[in-house]
């Protein structure tokens, strides 16, 4: 065999897998259906949070801790600006999810954080307007990271390590017995010892073996140029920020990052519409923007502004949010990653990581066991 592992997908897990594998001296090949960090999936859209009080479980801070050295490696070895840390703030009725999650997770791990009530946050973040009954978590040590430059940081180490990257070659079947695995694309039938499977928004279809409860979801991000220009919102003074209101609904928002003109990245976060991701709806809709602008008029004094862009692309989500990371269930020599439901990108070197694990040893040392695709979904969960 030509290879040790194949990876099928190379968005931001699959080229993280390609990396951490080809550094541990594997004879890796990376199969893309499309281009380099394309904007066809869900790692695209020039920022995504990074965060460490994590209100989805405090199980993940362990994986987020490491995820933030990698990080720093990355940037280290490719040269790459992709991490830039701004503070955020977690805001929302003190019982809400987002606050009240927050909150446990540092607690649980010692984070350090400050808990501030909506006065406070209007005198330091003035970019901000918190109903008197809202409150916020602030930590220092948030702020985003850059999707395509991750993605193309990551394929050019693989490649500089040796790794194999085909690209706009679609995968038509894989099959896996006790001896290897093998790929079968338009330009011909591959072997390998193991295959990590990351197909993004592609899984239900991939990964469709497993039977896995998958939602692919259409999500729309939106730029607008704030009321008086983006100084007040430049990276040294406006957090990246998650808001729940009273009917649970979040939305987030990052600092200017695009230049005077480039305006503010502002969305729902988990408020899709059911996609498919072969005829995604790419246009953003007027009635879209209105809701957008809306509910940012509520909670920012200087925007909606001026609506400058919308973008839309996929979460594939699981019905209780968490990720799927494992070995495939049937085939040893199979690893699969997928369902990382709109909160996977901060994680990508720390996947990397344990894909190279679970393909080279099998196991790994991280804590994944909320990520089992065999455990329990909700009643009514249906694939
Ligand atoms: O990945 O933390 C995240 C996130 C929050 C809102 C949207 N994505």
């Amino acid at each position: 065999m030509a290879h040790d592992v194949i990876v099928l997908g190379l968005g931001g897990m699959g080229s993280a897998a390609a990396h951490h594998l080809a550094a541990r001296g594997q004879r890796v090949l990376g199969l893309e259906q499309f281009g380099p960090a394309h904007a066809r999936g869900s790692s695209h859209g020039g920022s995504r949070i990074i965060r460490q009080s994590y209100f989805e479980d405090p199980a993940y801070v362990p994986l987020l801790l490491r995820a933030y050295e990698l990080w720093e490696d990355l940037e280290r070895t490719s040269g790459a600006d992709l991490l830039t840390l701004t503070g955020g703030l977690y805001l929302g009725p003190a019982e809400s999810t987002t606050v009240a999650g927050s909150l446990a997770a540092a607690r649980e791990w010692g984070l350090p954080h400050q808990v501030l009530d909506a006065a406070a946050i209007r005198s330091r973040f003035p970019t901000l307007r918190p109903r008197d009954d809202e409150v916020g978590l602030y930590e220092d040590r948030a702020g985003f990271v850059r999707p395509e430059a991750s993605v193309a940081a990551q394929l050019a180490v693989a490649g500089r390590l040796g790794a194999e990257l085909h690209f706009e070659e679609p995968v038509l079947d894989w099959s896996a017995n006790g001896g290897g695995v093998a790929v079968t694309t338009a330009r011909g039938t591959y072997t390998a010892g193991h295959l990590v499977v990351s197909p993004g928004a592609w899984a239900p279809r991939v990964l469709a073996d497993l039977g896995l409860p998958l939602r692919v979801e259409r999500q729309v991000q939106y730029w607008f140029q704030p009321v008086g220009g983006v100084e007040p919102y430049l990276p040294e003074r406006h957090p990246i920020y998650i808001w729940e209101d009273r009917s649970g609904v979040q939305t987030y928002g990052f600092p200017s990052i695009d230049g005077p003109d480039g305006g503010v990245k502002i969305a729902f976060f988990r408020k899709g519409t059911d996609a498919d991701p072969d005829t995604l709806d790419r246009e953003v809709h007027t009635e879209e923007i209105a809701a957008m602008a809306e509910r940012s008029g509520r909670d920012l004094p200087t925007l909606p502004g001026t609506f400058l862009r919308g973008a839309a692309c996929m979460y594939t989500t699981t019905p209780d949010e968490h990720f799927v990371i494992a070995p495939h269930p049937e085939h040893p020599r199979v690893t699969v990653a997928c369902g990382f439901s709109g909160h996977g990108f901060k994680f990508v070197p720390v996947v990397g990581e344990v894909l190279a694990d679970l393909a080279i040893d099998g196991t790994t040392r991280h804590p994944i066991a909320l990520f089992d695709p065999a455990r329990s979904f909700p009643v009514g969960s249906t694939p």
